[in-house]
């Protein structure tokens, strides 16, 4: 196996029939009614999240508090070096609900030598998570690769205690802890065939079984994955997935759901994911898109990036339209600590953040695809620096309209603003002027520079929403101190030109 296979578009030959929607699936029907709650919850606490959010991190239009509304998670995946960079894990706490390690959990980590167990470096994945009101996804138990040269160098009649002794030793040490777990990792060829590596050599497929019953033993309430790349679409690879996925289910064996990596090429969603989550949901399993990206060529250029919104879309569309389907991840929080450049050279721009941690237009198409509304973006290449306002609404005051919404604690308050180009010509470039009340200063804001701090301050657009259409609108947010005075600025004027409220 290459690190060039991940993400290889399949042929859609040769599929058999896909059965038809199995309807709501029982657990999906629970977690979305588990969630009700917990989306009030995170409304209620919209101050925090933007707290610790900066740039698109207001909670109304965060990727969780949407996705949570949808009954599904939204997440990432997480290196023990990513928790040292505060631009980094302020995106994640404020926008992600569930939490990948990316290497922390992996037998060569966690287990270097034969029964020498490292937990450190995954246990602050968990504390992070902890901290931040996130889940985590324990990533993975056993897996061909990241595998120590002890494990495959041995007898293999003791490969089986060993991998019994792995699991059983992590999923007790994590019991509680986690959401989930990858119990078996990348298990198929690319023709289907299971891969020879020393679990298969030593036990044959049965491995599988015996490791997911291994793992329900030690954490019976952890959700028991299988995961694989390139079974996001219907062909061989997944055909042999959801062939011993049935065969488990009809042998009792403990299994919760299947997990679709997903790192995608741009343009190569497959057609076919929503139907083969079906397929899969229908077999009596959950499904999740468990480490999504989607790789440009670099440079990329604005149409790459649109594309890749529509393909960020096209996949959060699959997923709610499956009942089964309990949650999106993606690897990596932004295109800085992505492992494609790495792994695909002149690859890269292959998550919804910039290198600066900025909102890309797959960003934007996400948070819309999850019911939420951002601006009207104009797809860019380079999402971090600021455009300069040029044209304003043409026509008389009245051609914009704002609602804004104060959210204020003892001491500070955050204000979410909805701009609405109600003109008839497009706004290209826009700089909203307001008055804070006295004893309000401004600490941090989202979509927009807003300056100076206090008294009279200008909201100016960032680069990727300058452009209102007529009828479009773009929230902005920030967040600010108060002395006892919470109250929301009287009047705003956009370019100069005051808008009703609304
Ligand atoms: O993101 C992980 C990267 O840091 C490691 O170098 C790499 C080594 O295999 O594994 C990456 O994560 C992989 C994940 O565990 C399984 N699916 C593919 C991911 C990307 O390689």
């Amino acid at each position: 196996m290459t690190a060039h296979d991940y993400g290889r578009r399949r042929s859609s030959g040769a599929i058999p029939p896909t059965p038809h929607d199995p309807g709501p699936h029982p657990s999906r029907t629970l977690f979305r009614r588990g969630l009700l709650g917990a989306a009030a919850a995170v409304a209620a606490g919209a101050l925090l999240l933007t707290g610790m959010g900066g740039q698109a991190g207001a909670a109304g239009t965060s990727l969780k508090s949407l996705a949570e509304a949808k009954g599904i998670y939204f997440g990432t995946a997480l290196t023990q070096s990513n928790l040292s960079n505060s631009t980094l894990t302020a995106v994640a706490s404020s926008q992600f609900d569930m939490v990948t390690p990316g290497n922390e959990m992996k037998w060569d980590t966690t287990e270097p030598s034969n029964g020498s167990y490292n937990f450190g470096p995954g246990d602050a994945i968990v504390s992070y998570a902890k901290a931040n009101g996130m889940r985590v996804r324990g990533h993975n138990l056993v897996w061909h690769s990241q595998l120590p040269s002890w494990v495959s160098s041995l007898p293999t009649s003791q490969v089986q205690g060993a991998m019994e002794a792995h699991i059983t030793t992590e999923a007790t040490h994590y019991k509680g802890q986690v959401y989930s777990w990858d119990v078996v990792n990348e298990p198929f060829n690319e023709d289907g065939t299971l891969r020879a590596d020393a679990f298969y050599n030593a036990m044959g497929s049965g491995y599988i079984a015996d490791a997911l019953r291994t793992a329900h033993a030690a954490d019976p309430a952890a959700k028991l994955y299988l995961n694989d790349y390139n079974i996001e679409g219907e062909n061989a690879k997944s055909d042999a997935m959801y062939n011993l996925v049935a065969s488990l289910k009809s042998q009792g064996v403990p299994i919760d759901g299947v997990g679709l990596e997903s790192h995608f090429i741009l343009g190569q969603v497959p057609s076919t994911m929503k139907a083969n989550m079906q397929r899969f949901t229908a077999l009596g399993v959950n499904v999740a898109v468990t480490e999504l990206d989607d790789r440009i060529a670099l440079p990329a250029s604005t149409a790459n990036l649109a594309q890749q919104a529509s393909d960020y879309a096209a996949v959060i569309n699959d997923c709610l339209g499956v009942s089964g389907c309990v949650g999106v991840s993606q690897w990596g929080v932004g295109d800085a600590d992505s492992w494609i450049p790495g792994t695909f050279s002149g690859y890269g721009a292959a998550t919804m953040y910039d290198n600066n941690y900025q909102p890309k237009p797959a960003y934007n198409a996400s948070v819309t695809a999850l019911g939420g509304s951002t601006a009207t973006a104009t797809p860019t290449p380079s999402a971090s620096a600021s455009a300069s306002p040029t044209t304003g609404p043409t026509g008389a005051a009245g051609s914009c309209k704002v609602a804004d919404t104060v959210n204020a604690w003892n001491t500070g308050l955050t204000e979410n603003i909805t701009i609405t180009n109600t003109g008839s010509s497009t706004v290209n470039g826009w700089s909203l002027a307001f008055t804070l009340a006295p004893g309000q200063t401004v600490t941090s804001a989202w979509n927009a520079t807003v300056s100076p701090s206090s008294g009279t301050v200008t909201a100016t657009n960032l680069s990727y929403n300058g452009t209102l259409a007529p009828g479009g609108t773009t929230q902005i947010g920030f967040q600010a101190t108060h002395t006892g005075n919470a109250a929301a600025p009287a009047s705003f004027a956009l370019n100069g030109v005051s808008c009703s409220a609304g």
